[in-house]
Formats: structure tokens, C-alpha cells, sequence
């Protein structure tokens, strides 16, 4: 499986992928995972790339899309990946494309996850109590909401052109988001 994961700030996908690389056998590559790695280990990346996290911004193309081209080059996506929050605007998903044409493989499906803005909201203000992200304020939250309306939607309408895109309900219960996302990538 060589699948994009597409949704609002909350919708589920970082929960989602880590079900889906356990269940298809493909690594994860979560591209805010690997930013919050680099600022836990204060590496320069993680420098540059806090004050975007913070302010609720998209972290420059050129910054992540060398950081996606280096990891897909890694022998355990060879097979196939889930791709968790990469591309997130028109210029990510070309270069995505440029990146796999170099691999010599294509992209079987973008999975958009969905989810109304109250919900993701209330989803985040509730992992602030928890885990206390930075980005994850109610200021901070309504700016990711508006960049990803501004930036990532117009995605969703890119993969349809292409027949690649499939549409996933994110309420209900974990488990049973995880089940409709089973369903639809095995159809
Ligand atoms: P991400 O790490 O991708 O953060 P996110 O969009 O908020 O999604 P996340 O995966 O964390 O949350 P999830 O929906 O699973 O990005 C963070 C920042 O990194 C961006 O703002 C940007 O600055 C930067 N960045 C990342 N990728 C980039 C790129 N490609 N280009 C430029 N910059 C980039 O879950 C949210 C919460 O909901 C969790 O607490 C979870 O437990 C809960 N939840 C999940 N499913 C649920 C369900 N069914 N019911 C109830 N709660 C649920």
C-alpha cells in the first residue's frame, strides 16, 4: 500500500495511521512526528521548525519536503508507506509526485478523513489537557483550521481528478473509524 492520509487538524489521522502501519505492515511517516522529534532533540530542523508548529503555520516547502524525500528513500518504504499529514498544499503534492516518479512507484490511494471543525476543536482542546502541545490552544487551533482550508482542501479535489481519492467518516469511536478506513483502502 503507498497511501496519502488527508484530514483537519483532529480528525484522527495520526491515531489512524498508527492502526493503519500495524494492519497493512507499512511505516507510518508522520511528518509532524518527525518535526516534534527534532524539537524534543533541539536538533537545527527542530529549530526551524517550532516557531512555524507553534504559530499554527505550515513549516516551509523546501524544510519538509527534503525531510520526506530522504525518508522514503529509506529501505522500509520501498514496499509501501502511509503518508500522515504530507502533502499539505498543492506545491508538496507535485513535489510527492516527483519524489515517487524518482522511486519508480505511484500512489494506490489519499485517504481523506473527515470531521466537522467543533469536534476536531473540541478533540484538541481535550489533548491539551493531556499532553500539553504547544499548537494545540484554542488561538493556535482556529489558524491550523484556516490553513488547512486555505492549503490542504484543495487537495481533496487534486487526487479526485485522479480517481485516487477516498472519503472516510472520522466520527464515532475509534475503533470504528478504523474499520471504515480497513474497508474502504481493501475495496
Ligand atoms: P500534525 O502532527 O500533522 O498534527 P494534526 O494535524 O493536529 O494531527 P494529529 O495527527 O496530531 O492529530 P489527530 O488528528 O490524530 O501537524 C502539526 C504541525 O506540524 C502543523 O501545524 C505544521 O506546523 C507541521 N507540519 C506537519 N506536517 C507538515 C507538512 N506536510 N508541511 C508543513 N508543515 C507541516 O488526533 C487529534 C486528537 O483527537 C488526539 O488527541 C486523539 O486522541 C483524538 N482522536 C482521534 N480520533 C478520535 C476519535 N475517533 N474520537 C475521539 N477522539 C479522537
Amino acid at each position: 500500500m503507498r497511501a496519502v492520509l488527508l484530514g483537519p487538524p483532529g480528525a484522527g489521522k495520526g491515531t489512524q495511521a498508527a492502526r493503519l502501519s500495524e494492519r497493512f505492515g507499512v511505516p507510518a511517516i508522520s511528518t509532524g512526528d518527525i518535526f516534534r522529534a527534532n524539537v524534543k532533540g533541539g536538533t537545527p530542523l527542530g529549530r526551524r521548525a517550532q516557531e512555524y508548529m507553534n504559530a499554527g503555520a505550515l513549516v516551509p516547502d523546501e524544510v519538509t519536503n527534503a525531510m520526506v524525500r530522504a525518508r522514503l528513500e529509506e529501505d522500509d518504504a520501498a514496499a509501501g508507506f502511509l503518508l500522515d499529514g504530507y502533502p499539505r498544499n498543492p506545491e508538496q503534492a507535485v513535489e510527492l509526485d516527483s519524489m515517487l516518479g524518482d522511486l519508480g512507484v505511484a500512489l494506490d490511494v489519499a485517504i481523506e478523513l473527515t470531521a466537522d471543525v467543533d469536534e476536531v476543536t473540541a478533540r484538541l482542546l481535550k489533548r491539551a489537557e493531556i499532553e500539553g502541545r504547544a499548537d494545540d490552544t484554542e488561538p493556535v487551533i482556529r489558524k491550523r483550521l484556516e490553513v488547512y482550508a486555505t492549503s490542504t482542501a484543495p487537495l481533496t479535489a487534486f487526487y479526485a481528478g485522479r480517481g485516487l481519492l477516498v472519503q472516510v467518516d472520522g466520527l464515532g469511536d475509534i475503533d470504528e473509524v478504523t474499520a471504515r478506513l480497513v474497508a474502504a483502502v481493501a475495496r
